[in-house]
This record gives C-alpha cells, sequence and structure tokens, in this order.
C-alpha cells in the first residue's frame, strides 16, 4: 500500500541527529515517506557547528515543485531555512501550490550549542512569511524570546507567550516548556487562541538531547499527513519524543541524538 507523504524543508546535519536526518527517520518510524526540500549543507559533530552552506533558493524551490507535482505532500515542516531568501522563496511557492496540506513551521535560529543557523533578518522572514502560513508553529523558549521578547519563566507567561505568537497568523502555537528549568515535568501549552491545552509529560535527565525538536516536529507532521487533528498529532508527537529522549545515547564527545530505534522492537 502507498504510505502517505511528508515534506521536511531542511538542511543536513552531517553528524546525522537533527536536520533532515532526524526528520526522515521520524517519518519512516511513523509510516510516512518522506520526502525533502534540502535548504543548507551544515559541517557539524557532536561538540557544535562549524559552519554552514546554503543552497541557492531557486533549487530550494525547484525540489518542493518537483515533488509537490508527481508524488503530492500531505503535510510538510520546515526546519532550518538558512536565509531571508529562501524563506520569502518558499512562502512563494507553498503558495503557487495553493498549500492545500498542513505545514508544520519550527523556526529554528540556532543550534543547542548556541550556533547559529540563519543569517541575521532570516527570524524576522519566518515571522512575516511563513507564520501566517502555518498550520502549528514549535518555538522553544529561545525562540520564543527572540520572536516576541516573552521570557517565559511559569504557565502564566507561556500563555502570554502563546497569545503573543498567535498575533503573527499561525493556526496553532506549541511552546514548548522543555527548556523551563524549576519544573519537574515538561509542560508544553499547544493552543489557537479558544483553547489553551497542557501536555504535561516526564523531563529525562540526559544531555543527549540533539535532534529533539526537529523530532517532535517532524512526529506531528507525520501525523498530520495522516489526517489527525492538530491536538492529537501534537499528543502523539510529544509521546513519541519522550520515547526517543529517554532512549537517547552518547556519540561523540559533545551532546549525542535522541534516538528512534526502539520502534525496531515494537
Ligand atoms: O535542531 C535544530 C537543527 C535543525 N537543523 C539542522 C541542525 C540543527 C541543530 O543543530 O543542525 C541542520
Amino acid at each position: 500500500m502507498t504510505p502517505r507523504t511528508a515534506l521536511t524543508i531542511a538542511g543536513s546535519d552531517s553528524g546525522g541527529g537533527a536536520g533532515i536526518q532526524a526528520d526522515l527517520r521520524t517519518f519512516f518510524a511513523n509510516g510516512v515517506h518522506g520526502l525533502v526540500a534540502l535548504t543548507a549543507v551544515t559541517v557539524q559533530n557532536s561538540l557544535g557547528v562549524q559552519g554552514f552552506t546554503e543552497i541557492p533558493a531557486e533549487v530550494v524551490c525547484a525540489q518542493i515543485k518537483a515533488v509537490a507535482s508527481d508524488m503530492g505532500v500531505d503535510a510538510a515542516k520546515t526546519g532550518m531555512l538558512a536565509t531571508a531568501e529562501i524563506i520569502r522563496s518558499v512562502a512563494k511557492t507553498l503558495d503557487e501550490l495553493g498549500l492545500d496540506f498542513p505545514l508544520v513551521v519550527d523556526p529554528v535560529a540556532a543550534s543547542m550549542t548556541g550556533h547559529a543557523l540563519l543569517r541575521e533578518d532570516a527570524l524576522e522572514a519566518i515571522r512575516t512569511e511563513l507564520f501566517p502560513r502555518a498550520t502549528l508553529i514549535t518555538p522553544n523558549l529561545d525562540e520564543v524570546r527572540l520572536l516576541t521578547g516573552v521570557s517565559v519563566v511559569d504557565p502564566a507567561s507561556q500563555r502570554t507567550a502563546a497569545d503573543a505568537l498567535l498575533e503573527f497568523g499561525s493556526r496553532w502555537v506549541l511552546v514548548k516548556g522543555g527548556h523551563m528549568t524549576g519544573t519537574e515535568d515538561c509542560v508544553d501549552l499547544l493552543s489557537d487562541g479558544r483553547e489553551y491545552l497542557e501536555l504535561t509529560g516526564p523531563r529525562y535527565l540526559t544531555e543527549n538531547t540533539h535532534g529533539g525538536g526537529d523530532t517532535l516536529a517532524s512526529a506531528i507532521t507525520a501525523s498530520l499527513a495522516k489526517g489527525t487533528s492538530v491536538p492529537d498529532a501534537v499528543a502523539a508527537g510529544k509521546k513519541f519524543i519522550e520515547r526517543c529522549v529517554a532512549e537517547s545515547y552518547s556519540l561523540g564527545a559533545g551532546v549525542g541524538p535522541v534516538s528512534p530505534f526502539w520502534v525496531l522492537d515494537r
């Protein structure tokens, strides 16, 4: 039987833990066929990102058009987009395609080790060009602060951040609470401005969380490709990433990846 398709518009991680590598294995683990529009090639290992080269914007868009016109896209996600030009071109291409599928925008700004994955002015382009077209945006707390100026420290400020982010025009926002300190659990807040759904899960004591944000966003995208509602897709994605964090491993001298290997035993 032909599986549903999910498209990732994102960068490559030479260390194999984040970016399109994380997206493709997450799509596979969730039973959807992964399609790729590569935006950038990063040079990195567990110790950090040494640099990146972006793919020409017209090549990024040609990849999207090639797969959409022939194979069809049931859902898409964006990760590392590298430059404002790529972001503007992707937005235009999505419009040309009619954007008749769910779009998850993970506003990736920097790696966990603090290396910029976006050229300057590009975050503003994500906010103005992609958020209004997004079904769901999935910022972590650093990205929330960069995008809104709100520092999330408790449930009240998490709600303030959700409201501020929804002003940029996405249908739903998931304010991920994983980076909040002083809480025993990881509490994420999902909202469309009417519903405010708190998703609570365990916090695992591991340093090896490389690729965690990408894995969550792509697991959600896979569920959306299968026709799941946004709240159910986010709940399923959170369960998936929890297990991947619980089973993360160290590789290299720095930060190791989250792991979907457990699906092989399912
Ligand atoms: O996890 C964010 C991310 C996304 N995409 C690429 C990355 C990273 C983090 O390092 O390298 C290509």
